[in-house]
């Protein structure tokens, strides 16, 4: 059995608590390992190692840093199998998926790797003579990284990898039910090369670990992907502190189908971003928008197909999905089937905590459909996280898009149609950070912006060169070489 133990200044160290908690197979139930209990003076040391290899980090040159992120990305990419196969194990996802997890981190290190030689600034031209005017891109300093479950090793690289090759220093404090793959992780810079300090880890629990960070006053920015609640509290206190906050919230994704669509690919589609991931993922398809002249056929060929997707444990080639991340995602689930049951939608298939035989050690959940669901009711509304879809009819795509756009969050979209018309207009109109035509809502790559719009985030992206925006300051610089005092906006000196 594995002990995960926090990682400070280059050095496993044990936590000051003394304590362990058991990480646990959602599949089998099964303890995998034990990782520290993080404490409030954990992350004060965190913090303080992070905080003096900045000032050397900073300065090595970036094409040197990215040569590590390099070295991660090789490492990763070597070890691919077997950090998806502890990641099946320690949270449930299917091996394919656990490998696409993987295949992301790899992605995001070879990416970050090349912007080592980019950083781009710009140069302008000054309003003097003999007068240069640049504005460079500069690191913030100590980066809080706190990441979540559902995507243990991809979402840390995305905010761990542009925080350090734009020359930040890191304290991770990955999620609780999710330490084998962060150990990993941290595992594979440490043998990457990376200099004590730079990265450092600290396990939870969030209310400790999490709010210390929050309220550090040497912490300079906090990345945080997780719930819409969780965010906002994120907000007030690092916000009131005037350190950066970049939010990566929920989502409430919707499909729309129209008359036109290739329904093949509807079900195939809405199928793998509806129960993929078993719908732990922020842009899982939860809300599906069918025209009237299809409705009926749609919902019934979904609800087939549902009904013989398999469950299991996610190392097993025949699993189609695996469970929930632990009995508190089943319990949420199932209040919310009861949710729609009371408000009137009509529950096509599953509904159910499944139990049979092996099942019954595990936290497993029927992929469950909703039709007749209207847009007031709260299952077309609340992020449930899990596998429950929720269909309404719709008789325009005018009307789909008024819906799409009424929900809170504004993460993902996606229309079905062979009507260019119809993608385009969908693509202008659909408030959401990323929009699909013919494919469902999952499936984002690692070179273009990832983020939503209102209760998504805060106006911020990830991945791509949109990170940099996060990861970096400006500063303007201006270099006189005239020899004489030139003095800017003033035509008349006096003094
Ligand atoms: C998440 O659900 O938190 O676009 C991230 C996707 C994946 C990332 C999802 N590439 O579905």
């Amino acid at each position: 059995m594995t002990v995960y133990l926090n990682y400070i200044n280059g050095r496993w160290t044990e936590p000051r608590s003394g304590k362990y908690t058991d990480n646990i197979n959602p599949a089998t139930g099964e303890v995998l390992g034990q990782a520290a209990v993080g404490t409030e003076e954990d992350v004060a040391e965190a913090v303080a190692a992070a905080k003096a290899a900045f000032a050397k980090w900073r300065k090595v040159p970036a094409p040197r840093r990215a040569e590590i992120l390099y070295r991660v990305g090789e490492l990763l990419r070597e070890r691919k199998e077997d950090l998806a196969r502890k990641m099946t194990q320690e949270m449930g996802k299917v091996l394919p998926e656990a490998r696409g997890d993987v295949q992301e981190g790899i992605d995001m290190a070879y990416y970050m790797a090349g912007e080592g030689r980019r950083l781009l600034g710009h140069t302008t031209p000054a309003e003097m003579p003999d007068k240069f005017a640049m504005a460079v891109r500069e690191p913030i300093g100590v980066v809080a990284a706190i990441t979540p479950w559902n995507f243990p090793l991809a979402i840390p690289t995305w905010k761990i990898m542009p925080a350090l090759v734009a020359g930040n220093t890191v304290v991770f404090k990955p999620a609780t039910d999710t330490p084998w793959l962060a150990y990993e992780l941290v595992k594979i810079f440490e043998e990457a090369g990376l200099p004590p300090g730079v990265l450092n880890l600290v396990y939870g629990p969030g209310g400790t670990v999490g709010e210390a960070l929050l309220h550090h006053p040497d912490v300079h920015l906090i990345s945080f992907t997780g719930s819409v609640e969780s965010g906002k509290h994120v907000n007030q206190v690092a916000g009131a502190q005037l350190k950066r906050v970049h939010l990566e919230l929920g989502g409430k994704n919707a499909v729309i189908v129209m008359d036109d669509a290739d329904l093949d690919l509807v079900e195939q589609a809405v199928i793998w971003s509806a129960f993929g991931t078993t719908g732990q993922r922020c842009t899982a398809t939860s809300r599906l928008l069918v025209h009237e002249a299809v409705y009926d056929e749609v919902v019934e060929r979904l609800a087939a197909r549902a009904a013989k997707l398999r469950l299991g444990n996610g190392l097993d080639p025949q699993t189609d999905v695996g469970p929930l991340i632990n009995g508190r995602a089943v319990e949420k689930v199932a209040y919310y089937v009861n949710v729609g049951r009371e408000e009137g939608a009509r529950l096509v298939v599953g509904g159910q905590p499944a139990t049979e035989g092996e099942l019954a050690r595990g936290f497993f959940f029927q992929p469950t459909i909703f039709a007749d669901v209207t847009p007031a009711m709260r299952i077309a509304n609340e992020e449930i996280f899990g596998p429950v879809l929720a269909v309404m009819k719709i008789r325009s795509l005018e009307e789909a898009i008024e819906i799409n756009n009424s929900v809170q969050y504004g993460l993902s979209s996606s229309i079905f149609t062979r009507d260019v018309r119809n993608a385009f207009v969908a693509m202008r109109d659909l408030a959401t950070g990323i929009c699909y035509v013919n494919h469902g809502t999952i499936g984002a790559e690692i070179h273009l912006p990832f983020g939503g719009m209102r209760a998504t985030g805060n106006g911020h992206r990830e991945a791509g060169q949109a990170a940099l925006e996060v990861y970096t300051e400006w500063k303007a610089v201006y270099v006189d070489f005239s020899g004489r005092l030139q003095r800017a906006q003033i035509d008349e000196v006096k003094i």
